[in-house]
């Protein structure tokens, strides 16, 4: 199979934006170089399966509505292990809002892929440099792998929004029965064995399985997670996404994410991968 790798300016309305178009064949992916948030990724010419906000941005330090937002080195609002000397920092880390450094690049009949890196020297809870890599590779699957080989203490998600076209057509299964709600802040039983979404979910959901189906009007994908020790499903539903700046009325119908997340900050070195394919 043909695959290509090109640089690209622009992707949908954010017309700036640095980014990097891997080609497979019929399939494609974007990836922005702000963020390293793949933007896009078609298995073949008509179908989209992620979603990006019409109103995403992406100028003043603002992280990118959609896509594949890379959370890391916490996941959420930095907890006292990340935030030693209590100030204001941003929810789901410090790395959607950074450029990344295009580190390396092959193409062959088996696949296209990039890594790209990022080096940081000013995190809240540790003194030293680290570097983190986000390689993408594109061949019958789109994979995601975010690594980092620094012994700190890091939490990390791949917090993909899916393109779903309507959220009534949504299920996402196997799921655990338990879960973590953090809606209601309480842990739930739910012994039906997937999700239906119908309202505001944010839950977390331990210890899920390597292998998920996300079931919708768009069609059946498989996420396949490693390195994880949770998913996280999240759909802001009506109310709370009015009060998003990047998010159109409407928007909650279109998307549900379903994060791939390791939540326990230990000191292990971290390698996180999610890899979406049709089915
Ligand atoms: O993963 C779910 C979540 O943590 C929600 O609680 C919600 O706030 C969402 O992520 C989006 O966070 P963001 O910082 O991108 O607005």
């Amino acid at each position: 199979m043909n695959s290509a790798l090109n640089p690209q300016t622009g992707f949908a309305h954010l017309t700036d934006l640095p980014c990097l178009k891997l080609q497979y064949g019929e399939a494609s992916a974007v990836i922005s170089l702000y963020g390293a948030q793949v933007l896009s990724y078609k298995p073949t010419a008509e179908r989209e399966v992620l979603w990006l906000s019409p109103k995403a941005r992406w100028h003043n330090d603002a992280a990118i509505r959609g896509g594949i937002p890379v959370c890391w080195p916490w996941f959420g609002p930095a907890t006292t292990a990340f935030n030693t000397a209590q100030k204001e920092l941003p929810n789901h880390g410090l790395v959607r809002n950074r450029l990344w450094q295009l580190v390396h690049q092959h193409t062959s009949a088996n696949g296209a892929s990039v890594v790209l890196k990022l080096e940081l020297t000013e995190l809240p809870h540790y003194a030293g440099t680290v570097v983190i890599q986000l390689s993408v590779t594109l061949n019958e699957t789109l994979t995601v792998q975010l690594s980092c080989n620094s012994p700190i203490p890091q939490q990390a998600a791949l917090h993909s929004y899916f393109n779903i076209a309507d959220i009534d057509s949504v299920l996402i299964r196997p799921l655990p029965a338990e879960y973590q709600d953090k809606v209601a802040a309480k842990t739930v039983l739910d012994n039906q064995l997937s999700s239906r979404i119908n309202c505001e979910v944010d839950r977390i959901y331990a210890h899920s399985a390597a292998q998920l189906r996300l079931e919708c009007a768009t069609g059946t994908l498989a996420i396949g997670q490693a390195g994880h020790d949770a998913t996280v499903v999240w759909n802001p539903w009506q109310e709370k996404s009015r009060a998003m700046a990047d998010m159109a009325a409407g928007s909650y119908q279109q998307f549900v994410c379903v994060e791939t997340a390791r939540l326990n900050c230990d000191r292990a070195a971290l390698s996180l991968q999610q890899q979406l394919y049709p089915i």
